[in-house]
């Protein structure tokens, strides 16, 4: 068997998605996901121009002989751009693969290790009456877990509220900027929790993303403030590049931390892992390498009592949840999975028949991801230029958004 065409391509259903397509001779096809938000056009010219043709003729049979050699055969190791093509590579084959043996791709990957995946949800308002309704309405549809985030009092704009239905951070050509106080953020996410816990009681999982924008001291402080409420995490409390200062948060705080969805190799992860300093990695297929890569992370973590908690941001495209679940459901140390709901154009450019039911996602049965790319929809949407915002301090110093 081998690889005959390889598309890539570019579609907008609502928001910007860079999808690769292989062809193999027996007619077989599988598909990756290449999306990097802001970034979709220097993935899909990498993969155009320096992978593309290095596919055309290899045997799709051979997905760990293919990461090395574009990962090695590369030079330039890692990084986010290198790591998103190899990962849409990756999945394709790993599409192909299940395809080919009639299996679903978890069952290649060692069967189920439970019965569903559990999701969280997003409940985001501006202010904590609406967040409370915004909770209400996960619990009603039975998630069991869900994220909280609501604005700051005095602060015109804050990450994770949406303004609109759907949440869309990636909100102009150009990036639009946003405004910070970490003073006022502190002084406000306890009382956000106090209520939400008094509202729902203990056994509703409770997570926070403060989206990499305090220091380690900041970062303790505020995990001490929130150990009466019990969450299951607080995500990227700092930015991740200083992992010793993980270190600091640990000696004050046993709110459980997760960090990882900018990361995109094993070695992003290994300090963090192996000092125990983190409770969930949050890496992803598309962002950490595809599938084979990031089953990697994932046994390196489960050495350490660290579970994952891939990152499922809509900027993820349905192809990528599909591939997340059928690792989700398999590997041993699974935590939690992310889960925002696509656009109905979005569903319908990316036929897939992942379902959720019950606060749980459950993966295709389907041989291979059970995802398609319908590419005559996907070009009834064009590309649309689309960066995230840039963060700035209320005296204009630019701050991590
Ligand atoms: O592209 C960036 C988004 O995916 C990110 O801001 C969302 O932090 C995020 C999350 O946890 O979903
Ligand atoms: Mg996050």
């Amino acid at each position: 068997m081998r690889i005959t065409d390889a598309r890539v391509v570019v579609t907008s259903p609502g928001r910007n998605f860079v999808t690769l397509k292989l062809v193999t001779d027996g007619g077989v096809t599988g598909v990756g996901d290449a999306t990097l938000n802001g970034r979709e056009l220097a993935v899909a010219a990498y993969l155009t121009e320096h992978v593309v043709p290095v596919l055309i003729g290899r045997d799709p049979a051979r997905i760990e002989d293919t990461w090395q050699y574009l990962y090695k055969g590369a030079y330039w190791r890692r990084g986010p751009v290198t790591m998103t093509a190899i990962a849409a590579v990756d999945t394709a084959l790993w599409d192909i693969k299940g395809k080919v043996a009639g299996l679903p791709v978890y069952q290649l990957l060692g069967g189920r290790s439970r019965e569903g995946v559990t999701v969280y949800g997003h409940a985001n308002a501006e202010t904590v009456d609406d967040v409370l309704v915004e909770v209400s309405g996960y619990v009603e549809r039975g998630y069991r877990a869900v994220r909280v985030q609501t604005g700051v009092p005095g602060l015109p704009g804050t990450y994770g509220v949406s303004t609109s239905e759907v949440y869309e951070p990636a909100d102009a050509a150009l990036p639009t900027e946003t405004a910070w106080s970490t003073e006022a953020y502190l002084a406000h996410v306890p009382s956000v929790f106090a209520r939400v816990r008094e509202e729902f009681g203990p056994g509703l999982r409770l997570l926070h993303d403060v989206h990499h924008r305090l220091t380690p001291i900041e970062a303790a402080r505020l995990g001490r403030s929130l150990e009466p409420y019990s969450l299951t995490w607080l995500e990227d409390p700092v930015p991740a590049e200083l992992q010793e200062g993980f270190r600091l948060i640990r000696r004050h705080t046993t709110t459980p931390l997760a960090v990882g969805e900018v990361f995109n190799s094993i070695h992003d992860c290994r300090q963090l892992v192996t000092e125990q300093l983190v409770d969930y990695i949050r890496t992803t297929v598309v962002h950490a390498g595809g599938i084979t890569h990031l089953r990697r992370i994932f046994d390196l973590a489960a050495l350490y009592h660290v579970r994952s908690g891939s990152h499922g941001a809509t900027d993820l495209s349905p192809v990528c949840m599909a591939a997340a679940l059928h690792v989700d459901i398999s590997i041993p140390n699974f935590g939690l999975q992310e889960y925002m709901r696509h656009t109905p154009e979005t569903d319908a450019v990316f036929p897939h028949t992942y379902h959720f039911a019950d606060g749980y996602l459950h993966p295709s049965e389907e041989p291979g991801l059970g995802v398609d790319l319908d590419e005559e929809a996907a070009a009834r949407f064009p590309y649309r230029p689309a960066q995230l915002p840039v963060n700035r301090l209320l005296d204009g110093t630019v701050h991590s958004w």
